[in-house]
């Protein structure tokens, strides 16, 4: 990796903006913030950073995130030196703003999906990493920036997100003595802790409650699902942020292999969200175009769920799960 050269681009340009993906999640999210800090602390620039769409309230504590903008409250025909891309797997995860990075004069995509095909004219992409957070800090580390607090704090967020807690798979010796150095540096991880895992609401907890109460098991419990209706969002004033976690607590049961949440869309087409312990869901779910991690994907089906579901099911028992 080339760092001298990415700090040569960031000191001559004049307007800089940061972007993450659609459904942030605290990877894209903490390694957007952490960015814009890292880039203000070393270079004294200003940052505009862009959400796609609505950033989940328990990572309001992220330093500069209320200057982030949104979608559509940016001006589209802006022409900027340098976009910068986190944590965006595929550039149609940005949606709108492609317009904006198609335009910039130079481009930095970074992130860590193995499916990333370098769509930027700088690639820092390392398949190995847990997180973009992970490959920030060693980006940083080898550019010699300094890391203030306020950065260390977003990057770790990215990190212990993207690992569940340093639980997922991707947890390596390189994450942990990443996180090692962020804690180092001041990162209190019981206090993150308890903003990203102990702030849920009281609608997410009796919302998803009753998602599972009506999960399905199928083939001797190794297949759990729940299916969840426009109907049922609305009965318990539920949004988005409600679904969070709420795969992993069907794939957590001992007999699951692969679970997976349904949800009906306004649209009338079904969204997946699908874990496993074993098989590759990412190639289950890029057989309906969408995809993801090893044991973490999803994809989008245009059919009702019953429909839908029945076509992922098959596809599922083609396979040895
Ligand atoms: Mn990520």
């Amino acid at each position: 990796m080339d760092c001298t050269n990415i700090n040569d681009i960031i000191k001559s340009s004049k307007n800089i903006l940061i972007i993450s993906h659609v459904n942030p999640d605290g990877d894209t999210l903490g390694s957007m913030c952490g960015l814009c800090t890292a880039i203000n602390q070393n270079f004294k620039k200003h940052c505009d950073m862009l959400a796609i769409s609505k950033i989940p309230s328990i990572y309001e504590y992220l330093p500069n995130i209320s200057s982030v903008k949104h979608i559509e409250d940016i001006d589209k025909s802006r022409e900027y030196d340098l976009v910068i891309n986190v944590d965006v797997a595929a550039i149609d995860r940005i949606c709108d703003a492609k317009i904006l990075f198609d335009k910039a004069k130079k481009t930095i995509n970074i992130d860590h999906h193995k499916t990333n095909n370098s769509y930027g004219d700088i690639n820092i992409i390392n398949p190995d990493a847990s997180s973009t957070g992970e490959v920030l800090y060693y980006f940083m580390q080898q550019s010699d920036w300094k890391i203030d607090l306020d950065t260390a704090n977003c990057l770790y967020t990215a990190i212990l997100t993207d690992t569940g807690s340093f639980r997922f798979n991707n947890t390596k010796p390189a994450t942990l003595h990443a996180a090692a150095e962020l804690v180092k540096l001041g990162v209190d991880p019981t206090d993150i802790y308890k903003k990203v895992y102990e702030s849920d609401s009281k609608t997410l907890v009796m919302f998803q409650s009753y998602c599972i109460s009506k999960a399905k098991f199928l083939d001797d419990d190794k297949i759990a699902y729940t299916t969840v209706y426009k109907k049922d969002m609305e009965k318990f004033g539920a949004n988005d942020e409600c679904m969070e976690g709420l795969t992993e607590k069907l794939r957590a049961i001992v007999t699951t292999r692969v679970a997976f949440v349904a949800k009906e869309m306004k649209s009338g087409a079904t969204k997946f969200s699908m874990r496993s312990k074993f098989v590759d869901v990412a190639e289950i779910c890029g057989v309906f175009g969408g995809g993801g991690h090893r044991f973490a994907a999803g994809c989008t089906i245009k059919a009702k769920p019953e429909d839908a579901i029945k076509q992922v099911l098959k596809e599922i028992k083609k396979r040895e799960i």
